[in-house]
């Protein structure tokens, strides 16, 4: 913290420091800097900032400060993928379409075709929004070059 070497060299050239108290008001003097600091994060941590000074509150907060990191980045959202079923897809297209997008084994794109087939959709995988996206396009241009009419949609989950 800058402060401190600021208060070392105040407590050095000042007459205020001189004396016998010198060691005792230098302690306080960091003490107080340390508080003031912790007080502006707490502050901005529990958005108390209402122009109020009070400093219970923020004193109160001090303890959830010492555990709580403030989080940078919001972790993002996430996209569940299904395809959906209808009556004129070849089976044997949508296990193609399993592997080469959603990269499953041949064994669960059956196993997940096969859900579909039998249930009306299933859950093809679950990706940030961008990916979950270019999934869904890339699978109803492959539907459509093919003339097959699946469909495949995204749902945030
Ligand atoms: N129901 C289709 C059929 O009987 C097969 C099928 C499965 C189609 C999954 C679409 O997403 C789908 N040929």
């Amino acid at each position: 913290m800058p402060l401190m070497g600021w208060i070392e060299r105040a407590a050095q050239n000042s007459n205020f420091f001189a004396g016998k108290g010198r060691e005792r008001k230098v302690r306080h003097l960091k003490a107080y800097a340390i508080f003031f600091s912790m007080k502006r994060e707490a502050t901005f941590m529990t958005g108390s900032g209402n122009g109020k000074d009070d400093d219970a509150e923020i004193i109160g907060a001090l303890p959830a400060m010492a555990v709580k990191t403030r989080p940078k980045t919001k972790k993002p959202s996430q996209y569940k993928v299904y395809l959906l079923n209808d009556d004129y897809t070849p089976m044997e297209f949508v296990v193609h379409i399993l592997e080469k997008y959603f990269n499953k084994n041949h064994e669960d794109a059956v196993r997940i075709m096969l859900h579909v087939h039998r249930h009306g959709a299933g859950l093809c995988g679950v990706y940030t929004r961008e990916v979950a996206e270019t999934k869904v396009s890339q699978v109803l241009a492959a539907a459509r070059r093919a003339q097959h009419p699946l469909q495949c949609t995204m749902e945030k989950e």
